[in-house]
C-alpha cells in the first residue's frame, strides 16, 4: 500500500501535510477496497452466527494486520513523522456489547474468516451501544455513546426486509462491516437497523420514550430493563433481529440452491444464548408461509439451529410472558404454543415445558428442545449444565450437549495489543504460532534462559509505561511503574466478586496503617460498567471510587498501595491493560463463571492468574500446573452443595473471622463516610453481612493468602518470570482458532 500515492490522490497533499483524520478517511476507504479483493470464502453450506452483541472494538489496526499491511502503513507514518496511534484515536469504538459474550462473537468472527469458513455474523447495529460511563463525586453516571460518523466502517446495503409487529410494519435494512480474516478470505457482519430511528428523543443521560418504537428500536444495546415498556423493547428488538436474519438467510440459501426442504444442508445457525432464539419459531412461520408443512418445518429448522448456553445464574435465563408476546409478536404465539404441545405430548415432566403455569416461555427450552447441538463455553461450565442445571434435558437428549472451551484472537490480543511481546515471540521461535498457535509450547525451551527471562521482563515494564502515559492523558491518574499491576476488568457484577477484591484493599489499607508495609508497592487496577438499574453493583463502584481517594489522600499508605478504577472500560482500554498486568484476578464464586475470556487475555500476554476454581480457569490451572498460578477459595461442588442446603449465614462468618469483620466494618465507617455516600456504603454493609449471595467471606481467608503469596513470589524477578513464560507457552491452547475449528467439526460441518 503506498500511502503517499492515496494521500495524493484523495487531497492532492503528502503524508506529513494531513491531518490524522484525513489519513484514517484514507486508510479507511483503502483497507475496505482491500478487504473486499480477498474475496470471501465459499461453499454450499454457510454458518450464521446470530448474537445481539457483537463488541468488534476498533477495526483499523486490526484489519491492516489481517490484510498483512500493518508494517508497511506503520513505516510510512513514521517516515512522515506520524504514529499509528495517533491515527487509531480518531476511530470510535462501536461498543455493540456488553462484555465476554459479545467479545466472544468477535473473536469467532475473526477465526471464522481465518480459518476460510463461510461464516457471516448476523446483529444490530445499535446507535448508541452500550452506555459511556462517566465518574461524578465517586458514582458512576451514564450517557449514550455515539459511534457512528460518515466514516464508520459500516456499508449500507440495498438489502431490505419488511419486518412486522403488531400494528407497525418497520423496514429492516443491512448494513455491512468487513470481517478480515488473517491472510485469508473477508467475511461479512450484518448489522440490521431502520430508518426511522430519531437519536434526539434520548434525554437526560440515556433516557428515552420507550413506547416510540419506530424511533428508539434501534438506539440502545440492552436498554434498562426494570421496567415494563423495556422489556418490551427488548422483545422488539430481538424479534427484528430474527426476522430480517431469518429472510436473508432463506433468500441466499435458495441463491445457492436450497429447496428449502434441504435447508439444513446449506445453512447452521448458532444461536449466542437465547436473545436470538426467536429465529426458531420465525424459521418455522416463514418456512410455512412457504407452503412446507408445519411437521416438517420443524424438523428442518431443528437440523439447522444449534445452541451455546453462556450462563447459569438463573436471572439472567430468558422468560418471556407468553402476555408479552402477543402484544408484539402474535404470529410467533401458535408457532410456540404448537412446540411446546410437542414437548407435553413427549414428554410429562413440567420442567422441561417449554411454557410453564403461569404462562412464560423459557426461551432456552426452546433452543434445547428444536436444536441438534447445545454447548457450554468451559469444561467445567458444560459439566455443570449437565449434571445440575440441564440434568433433566441431559437426560433426554445426551447426544446433544458437548463443550466447546472459549478462546480468544491472538491477532488481537497480543499481535496487536502487544506487538513487543509478539515480535520477541517470533525472535525465538519462528512465525509459525500466528498461524498454529500450539506452536507457543516451543517457548518452554527457554524456561532457564535468563537472557529471555529478562526480555521478558523488560517488556512487560514497557507495557507499564505505555499504560501509565494512556491513563495519564485519559484522566489524569499517574501510576507507578514500578508497582505490581495488580488488575480486575470485566463487567460489574455480584458474582465476579470485585467486592471481595476490594475487602482485600481495605485489609491491606489497615495493614499498612498498622506498619506492615509490603516489599514492592502494589497498584490495584479495577474497570467495570454496571447495569444502570442494579443497584448494589453501583454501590460496589461507588466504595471502589471511595477507597481510590482514600487512599490517594494517604500520604503514607499511597507510597504501598494505590488503588485505580478506570473510566469507561472496553476494548480500547483492555488492549492497554492487559499487557501491563502483572496479576490477573478471576475470582468469581466457583460455579458462577461460565468461562471468562480476559483470564485467557492476561495469560497470554504474561500475567499470572490468581483464581479460584471456576470456568476456564480450572483448564488454565491444569495447563500450566500448580506452580503458575495462584488457586484459591472453595471448589464449585461445595458451593453447589452450600446453596442446595440453603444454609449459608453471612453473620456467622462475619461475627466469627475478625480480619472479615475489620474491613466489612470499615465500609460504613467514618473514613469512608467522609467521602462518599452513606446510604450507599450502609446498603453494601448491609447486604454483605446478611446476605453475602456470593459467598465472599469463606473464601476470604484463602484469597488473602494466595494474594499476598503472589506478592512475595513478585520479589524474585527471574523465578516470576518464569512463571510468565510458562502461562505465554501455554496459551496455545485458548486461540479462538482452536475453538472454530472444533465447533465446525463437531457441529457446523461446513
Ligand atoms: C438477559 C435478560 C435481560 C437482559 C439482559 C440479559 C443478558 C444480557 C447479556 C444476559 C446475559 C448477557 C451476557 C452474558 C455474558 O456475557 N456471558 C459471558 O459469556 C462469556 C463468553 O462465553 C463467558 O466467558 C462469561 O463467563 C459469561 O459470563
Amino acid at each position: 500500500m503506498n500511502l503517499k500515492e492515496i494521500l495524493d490522490k484523495e487531497y492532492g497533499r503528502a503524508v506529513a501535510e494531513c491531518t490524522n483524520e484525513e489519513i484514517y478517511i484514507a486508510l479507511l476507504k483503502e483497507v475496505n477496497a482491500f478487504a473486499s479483493q480477498k474475496g470471501k470464502a465459499e461453499g454450499k453450506k454457510k454458518l450464521y452466527y446470530i448474537s445481539a452483541e457483537f463488541l468488534i472494538g476498533k477495526l483499523l489496526s486490526n484489519n491492516l494486520i489481517n490484510l498483512g499491511l500493518y508494517e508497511e502503513v506503520k513505516e510510512q507514518l513514521a517516515e512522515a513523522g506520524k504514529e499509528i496511534s495517533e491515527i487509531e484515536e480518531i476511530e470510535n469504538e462501536p461498543s455493540l456489547g456488553n462484555g465476554g459474550l459479545g467479545r466472544l462473537a468477535a473473536c469467532f468472527l475473526d477465526s471464522a474468516a481465518t480459518l476460510g469458513i463461510p461464516a457471516d455474523g448476523i446483529g444490530l447495529n445499535y446507535h448508541f451501544g452500550l452506555f459511556r460511563q462517566v465518574f461524578r463525586n465517586n458514582a458512576q453516571t451514564t450517557v449514550p455513546d455515539a459511534w457512528i460518523s460518515e466514516n464508520s466502517w459500516l456499508i449500507r446495503t440495498d438489502t431490505v426486509y419488511p419486518v412486522n409487529f403488531k400494528g407497525l410494519e418497520v423496514k429492516a435494512r443491512m448494513y455491512d462491516i468487513n470481517v478480515t480474516g488473517y491472510d485469508s478470505v473477508t467475511n461479512k457482519l450484518h448489522l440490521f437497523d431502520i430508518e426511522s430511528v430519531d437519536e434526539s428523543i434520548v434525554k437526560d443521560g440515556i433516557d428515552f420514550d420507550k413506547t416510540e418504537i419506530a424511533k428508539n428500536l434501534t438506539l440502545f444495546l440492552y436498554p434498562d430493563d426494570s421496567d415494563e415498556n423495556g422489556r418490551l423493547l427488548r422483545i422488539y428488538q430481538q424479534y427484528f433481529m430474527v426476522s430480517a436474519g431469518a429472510q436473508l438467510i432463506l433468500e441466499e440459501c435458495a441463491a445457492r440452491g436450497s429447496n428449502l426442504h434441504d435447508l439444513y444442508d446449506y445453512a447452521v445457525i448458532q444461536i449466542n444464548d437465547t436473545h436470538p432464539t426467536m429465529v426458531i419459531p420465525e424459521l418455522i412461520r416463514l418456512l410455512t408461509e412457504r407452503g412446507i408443512e408445519t411437521d416438517e418445518a420443524i424438523e428442518i429448522v431443528s437440523k439447522t439451529c444449534a445452541y451455546t448456553n453462556h450462563t447459569i445464574l438463573a436471572e439472567a435465563l430468558e422468560k418471556w410472558k407468553v402476555a408479552q408476546l402477543k402484544k408484539v409478536v402474535p404470529q410467533l404465539v401458535p408457532v410456540i404454543e404448537i412446540l411446546d404441545d410437542k414437548v407435553r405430548r413427549k414428554f410429562d415432566n413440567p420442567s422441561v415445558y417449554i411454557i410453564d403455569k403461569e404462562e412464560r416461555v423459557h426461551m432456552a427450552h426452546i433452543d434445547i428442545h428444536c436444536g441438534f447441538s447445545v454447548n457450554g463455553v468451559a469444561w467445567l461450565h458444560t459439566e455443570i449444565l449437565k449434571n445440575v442445571e440441564l440434568n433433566h434435558f441431559y437426560k433426554l437428549y445426551p447426544e446433544k450437549f458437548n463443550n466447546k472451551t472459549n478462546g480468544v484472537t491472538f491477532r488481537r490480543w497480543l499481535m496487536h495489543c502487544n506487538p513487543e511481546l509478539a515480535g520477541f515471540i517470533t525472535e525465538l521461535i519462528g512465525t509459525g504460532w500466528k498461524k498454529d498457535a500450539r506452536e507457543l509450547k516451543k517457548l518452554l525451551t527457554f524456561k532457564n534462559d535468563t537472557d529471555v527471562l529478562e526480555k521478558l521482563l523488560a517488556i512487560k515494564y514497557s507495557k507499564k509505561e505505555q499504560l501509565k502515559r494512556y491513563i495519564l492523558e485519559k484522566q489524569g491518574i499517574t501510576l507507578n511503574e514500578n508497582s505490581i499491576f495488580d488488575i480486575q476488568v470485566k463487567r460489574l457484577h455480584e458474582y465476579k466478586r470485585q467486592q471481595l477484591n476490594a475487602l482485600y484493599v481495605i485489609h491491606k489499607y489497615l495493614e499498612i496503617k498498622a506498619g506492615k508495609v509490603p516489599g514492592t508497592p502494589i497498584t490495584v487496577i479495577f474497570g467495570a460498567k454496571a447495569a444502570p438499574a442494579y443497584t448494589i453493583a453501583q454501590d460496589i463502584i461507588h466504595l471502589i471510587l471511595c477507597l481510590q481517594e482514600l487512599i490517594e489522600k494517604d500520604a503514607v499508605v499511597s507510597k504501598y498501595l494505590r488503588v485505580v478504577m478506570v473510566e469507561n472500560y472496553n476494548v480500547t482500554y483492555a488492549e492497554k491493560l492487559i499487557p501491563a498486568c502483572d496479576i490477573s484476578e478471576q475470582i468469581s464464586l466457583a460455579s458462577k463463571e461460565a468461562s471468562g475470556t480476559g483470564n485467557m487475555k492476561f495469560m497470554l500476554n504474561g500475567a499470572v492468574t490468581l483464581g479460584t476454581e471456576d470456568g476456564a480457569n480450572v483448564e488454565i490451572h491444569h495447563l500450566v500446573g500448580d506452580e503458575n498460578i495462584y488457586v484459591f477459595g472453595d471448589e464449585s461442588h461445595t458451593v453447589v452443595e452450600r446453596y442446595k442446603r440453603a444454609d449459608y449465614c453471612a453473620k456467622e462468618y462475619y461475627s466469627g473471622n475478625k480480619a472479615v469483620k475489620r474491613a466489612v466494618d470499615f465500609i460504613r465507617g467514618k473514613e469512608l463516610e467522609a467521602l462518599g455516600d452513606k446510604k450507599r456504603l450502609e446498603r453494601l454493609f448491609n447486604e454483605l453481612v446478611n446476605k453475602d449471595w456470593f459467598m465472599t467471606f469463606p473464601d476470604f481467608d484463602s484469597y488473602v493468602a494466595a494474594r499476598e503469596q503472589a506478592y512475595t513470589d513478585y520479589e524474585n524477578r527471574l523465578e516470576w518470570a518464569k512463571k510468565m513464560l510458562v502461562n505465554i507457552a501455554k496459551a496455545g491452547y485458548f486461540s479462538s482458532d482452536r475453538t472454530i475449528a472444533e465447533y465446525n467439526r463437531d457441529i457446523w460441518n461446513v
